[in-house]
């Protein structure tokens, strides 16, 4: 199989001439397990480590390789081991706050085309979950797609009065709704899924991600749920995990995640909320609070219900805290280290516990 199967394209193939010495291989990361990679190089699956100097000068998580990364190999006398040398540039990355670690973000897979955001029709429906994981989606400039699974429990209407709500808070993306239990509208799914383009699974555990990523292979390669709860989720996924489809297309099955804290989000404000920042921009006073200032365009939209209200508590709900991310942020880099600290090698119990905060913690999505 050769690698533009895989994803690889001319955009990759510039940066593998400047970054990748003659000697060494192109391949994709599909999986990570307790700090081990698993890379697919177009023929195989092999196993790789990451080179000594991935810890050194290490200043931030994003140095990491992650699932759906191209990276250079240096070989060994086995084929079957290698070394990561470079990750290449990422055309897109999808990221999000780190629990507890206020400074930090987690990757969460890189080079995706299309996000599936997996929502269960049937239980704990939010519209403002959905805008979260759209404002991390956006961010990323990646392009959504909602799936509604778990359709065979809920009535057509009742369904309907959901994708009502949707459009209602002026989200416009592509909805479609399945079951995996009947089979039913899992084959549009497979539709959309274009060869050498890359998607994966996002949405919170027990939704039924792979239960789609089994339907879509055709066998029952991950591990689901063995009962069906209320729909509350007990993270059976654990990893993350790049697979190839039959037609072409790659699919990435994710461990389900609770709450979704935003970082640092800008772009994808705009793109989420780009109603509200529109509206803004005509109010009477260019920083207007929408509090009490008089010709207030928000205040007026509300109102007179052309602002949904919950849409734009969610909107003040995600600024601020992407707001307060970036404060955060901001003062962690300056309690940071000496500047010449990069130069001096990380502790074995250092390189330890960073391998084990950035590349396999896999487990806690919450
Ligand atoms: N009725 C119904 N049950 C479903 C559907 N999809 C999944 N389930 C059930 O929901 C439970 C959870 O499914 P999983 O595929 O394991 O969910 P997941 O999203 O991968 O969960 P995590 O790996 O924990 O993130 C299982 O018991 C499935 O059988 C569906 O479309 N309809
Ligand atoms: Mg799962
Ligand atoms: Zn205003």
């Amino acid at each position: 199989m050769a690698l533009d199967e895989l994803g690889l394209d001319s955009w990759f193939d510039n940066h593998v001439r400047e970054l990748c010495g003659p000697e060494q291989s192109i391949a994709r990361v599909v999986a990570i397990d307790r700090g081990r990679y698993l890379v697919h190089d177009g023929n195989n699956e092999l196993s790789a480590e990451l080179l000594g100097k991935f810890f050194y000068a290490a200043e931030s998580a994003a140095r990491f390789p992650c699932v759906g990364d191209w990276v250079c190999l240096e070989h060994h006398d086995s084929e079957q081991f290698a070394s990561i040398h470079t990750v290449l540039p990422r055309k897109t990355l999808l990221k999000r706050k780190t629990v507890g670690y206020d400074e930090e973000f987690q990757m969460l897979a890189s080079n995706i085309d299309v996000a599936f955001i997996v929502m269960s029709c049937h239980y704990d429906f939010h519209v403002s979950k959905l805008e979260r994981f759209l404002v991390m989606i956006h961010e990323a400039h990646i392009e959504p797609v909602l799936l509604f699974t778990k359709s065979d429990l809920i009535t057509p209407e009742a369904l309907q009065l959901l994708i009502d709500d949707i459009r209602a808070a002026g989200i416009d993306i592509k909805i479609l709704a399945l079951s995996n239990i009947t089979g039913e509208g899992v084959e549009q799914v497979r539709r959309l899924i274009e060869p050498r383009k890359t998607y994966c699974m996002l949405g919170s555990s027990g939704v039924g991600k792979s239960s789609l990523m089994n339907r879509l292979i055709g066998s029952d390669i991950f591990e689901t749920q063995t009962v069906s709860t209320s729909g509350q989720g007990r993270h059976t996924t654990v990893r993350r995990h790049l697979i190839l489809l039959d037609h072409g297309g790659m699919l990435i099955d994710m461990p389900g995640m609770r709450e979704l804290a935003v970082a640092e989000v800008s772009e994808g404000i705009e793109g989420s909320f780009a109603d509200i920042l529109e509206l803004a921009a005509t109010c009477r006073f260019s920083d207007c609070s929408h509090n009490n200032e008089p010709d207030c365009a928000i205040q007026a939209a509300l109102a007179d219900g052309k602002l949904n209200a919950d849409h734009y508590r969610n909107y003040l709900k995600i600024q601020k805290e992407s707001r307060h991310h970036k404060k955060q942020t901001a003062f962690v880099a300056k309690r940071k280290k000496p500047k010449n600290a990069s130069r001096i090698a990380p502790s074995k119990t250092s390189q330890r516990k960073q391998k084990k905060n950035i590349c396999v913690d896999e487990h806690k999505e919450s």
